[in-house]
């Protein structure tokens, strides 16, 4: 890896090694003109672009235009260029083999042959950046390249491999206890609950809603008795409250974002107006890290963290509607978006941090505010825990896959959504966010149970597992829908297959892999293989293919080479030796079948449910390999270490 450097780039710490230096950017032309700075590259036809982690479009990034400025958008559409995350990192695949990162918090467009320009263009907004390069004989060994560079993936607990339920609106301890019950009583597995906004006291951060949770470290106990965690959301805003201690110590120690007049920025979100921790100095991360105290002394042990683009609804500077008609006007396209989009700009333009004593506008560095915020209460959970904790957030940058993990926003109950969860994997594990999911189910609409039992069966293999909607949309807990015998099928799937999740999970960290691969990663010489774009590889042994569409009962399946096809319809895992070439195959909406690569492994558990329950040595083996290697420890200490591997070896039987 080799790196140009362009003027004094911001430090984002998204690269963990030291790099050599290098006077050129390879295959790109470069123009710097004013303060920006373009990158184009001619195409060939046969290229595939990978890369990007969380943007629309394809696996195969051609064809699409994409702006790196992190946005809270539910817009999930192929127009829309901008979601939550910043993740700039390309891999040209094809004709040349190049990997190409442009680290700078600043602004970037993509234009990726879009409109068939039959180049890449990147526009950098600004002339400090730094620009790192990799060369390797393909994408996967470039990727590999990558992800050492930046550092090993997040490692959660155990528990945050099991199935997690989530809904906005859940509103106090009876809507929880209803959720612990409705999984009891049909026997469905449950790990944690996630305990959306309203558990707040009037959504102000570091507090409960003692109304709705008298008692919140009993509550928090009683159910971790079952096994069960609470998981609280944590908003970027402080409120502006006299009496609010957080607001008063952060305004006394100067740790929160200053506006134009060098007074506190006031931004409105869903607490009324808040101010904007300074997530770029450091010593006000460690203090919002250290707040996370509030909650672990209840004993929680999870978190995750929302509006970290940081989202706006108003500020003091684009007041215009109070917060839910803002929101209203959005969602009913009341205002056009680019007048959002003028406002977004308006505000990020003027709010400052504090950095090494300089004065930096948050336009320039907007896009690692999130990175930044999920690194603050990473690194103090880190001290205040003597084991492993969940935490994901919703805006990230490369290098915040280090600290946490993320999920992919506000998508909705649809079946395109359900295929771009699927495209999404393996870009955002490029870029090193290992622990990654969709909101299962979808969080905008209704779902329906044909979707959701679809969902599940893609969100078995996806290591974070969390069904969560928005408020007053239909309900979307399995046990609400009919023949919930189906939920609990693919539901056992799910925990039957955590001992070979976890395992290779572990392993991908701690050797700085990939969990989730593109079929072509595994097979770079398949012509087909590198078409493919809905068959990913999971771990080492298993490649998935899942059906992502409304009425189907079956798919064709490319196989690059002999392979074990398993089918498990609730009970019993069914295999079938198949050989290379396309196949059809059939699942039913409770069934789940995916392949076992060729001398490849594929441990597999006990229907539990719960992960307290999961025995890592008590296994079944599918599949036609020799032997596995698997990764055992307890789940939460963070000694976690390649020594923890045991070969299980079936060479002589
Ligand atoms: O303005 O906390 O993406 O998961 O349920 C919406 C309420 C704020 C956005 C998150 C979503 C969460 C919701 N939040």
């Amino acid at each position: 890896m080799y790196k140009k450097v362009f003027g004094t780039p911001f430090e984002t710490y998204a690269i963990t090694q030291t790099v050599p230096e290098t006077d050129e950017v390879k295959y790109f032309s470069v123009k710097e003109e004013g303060n920006q700075i373009t990158f184009t590259l001619p195409l060939e036809n046969n290229d595939i672009v990978y890369g990007l982690g969380e943007t629309m479009g394809g696996l195969n990034k051609r064809g699409g235009r994409y702006i790196s400025f992190n946005t809270d958008t539910a817009d999930h559409q192929d127009s829309n260029p901008s979601l939550y995350a910043s993740h700039n990192f390309l891999i040209v695949d094809g004709s040349i083999h190049f990997g190409v990162f442009f680290d700078t918090p600043a602004r970037v467009l993509f234009e990726i042959d879009y409109c068939n320009s039959g180049e890449i263009k990147v526009v950098c907004e600004t002339d400090c950046v730094n620009v790192y390069q990799i060369e390797q004989e393909n994408a996967y060994l470039i990727t590999r390249e990558f992800l050492s560079a930046i550092g090993r993936a997040y490692i959660p607990p155990l528990w945050a491999f099991g199935y997690g339920q989530s809904r906005f609106g859940y509103m106090n301890e009876a809507d929880f206890e209803a959720v612990v019950q409705g999984h009891e009583e049909n026997q469905l597995p449950l790990d944690y609950i996630c305990m959306d906004i309203d558990y707040m006291d009037r959504f102000i951060d570091f507090t409960v809603d003692k109304k709705r949770f008298p008692d919140l470290k009993t509550f928090v106990a009683k159910l971790k008795e079952k096994g069960i965690q609470l998981v609280p959301i944590v908003d970027a805003g402080i409120k502006i409250e006299p009496g609010n201690a957080v607001y008063e110590e952060g305004v006394a120690k100067g740790y929160f974002c200053k506006n134009k007049e060098d007074g506190l920025f006031q931004a409105g979100v869903w607490p009324g107006m808040t101010h904007f921790t300074d997530f770029l100095n450091s010593d006000a991360r460690a203090w919002f890290g250290n707040q996370y105290r509030f909650y672990t002394e209840q004993g929680l042990e999870g978190f995750w963290n929302d509006m970290n683009e940081p989202a706006i609804f108003y500020s003091e500077y684009t007041k215009g509607p109070k917060k839910l008609n803002m929101i209203l006007d959005m969602l009913l396209g009341r205002f056009r978006k680019e007048e959002i989009e003028a406002r977004r700009i308006r505000d990020y333009q003027s709010f400052f941090h504090q950095v090494n004593g300089k004065k930096v506008c948050h336009y320039d560095v907007h896009n690692i505010y999130g990175y930044f915020m999920t690194m603050a209460a990473s690194e103090q959970l880190d001290k205040i825990l003597d084991h492993r904790f969940l935490l994901f957030a919703r805006s990230s940058y490369i290098g915040a896959g280090r600290y946490g993990g993320i999920w992919t926003g506000d998508n909705t109950s649809c079946w395109e959504h359900l295929k771009l969860n699927v495209l999404h994997m393996p870009s955002l594990n490029m870029c090193g966010f290992l622990y990654s999911g969709a909101d299962t189910g979808g969080f905008m609409g209704n779902t329906n149970r044909e979707l959701l039992l679809r969902w599940l069966a893609v969100s078995a293999f996806t290591p974070l597992m969390r069904n969560h909607c928005g408020k007053g949309v239909a309900r979307q807990e399995c046990y609400v829908f009919e023949k919930v015998e189906e939920f609990k099928d693919i539901l056992s799937f799910r925990y039957r297959m955590i001992p070979y999740l976890y395992s290779e999970y572990m392993k991908a960290a701690l050797t700085g892999d990939m969990f989730i691969k593109p079929l072509a990663f595994g097979f770079p010489e398949d012509d087909w293989a590198r078409k493919v774009d809905d068959q990913l590889l999971v771990g080492g042994s298993i490649m998935m293919t899942p059906i992502l569409e409304e009425g189907a009962m079956s798919r064709s399946v490319y196989l690059p080479e002999q392979m074990t096809m398993v089918k498990y319809d609730g009970k019993e895992f069914h295999t079938m030796p198949m050989s290379a070439g396309m196949h059809q195959i059939e699942a039913r909406l409770n069934e789940v079948v995916f392949f076992v690569l060729k001398d490849k492994l594929v441990p597999i558990g006990k229907a539990v449910n719960n992960t307290s329950e999961v025995d890592l040595k008590d296994l079944q083996f599918l599949g036609d390999g020799q032997g596995y290697e698997m990764y055992i420890d307890d789940g939460m200490t963070k000694e976690y270490d390649l020594k923890n591997i045991v070969y299980i070896d079936f060479s002589a039987i």
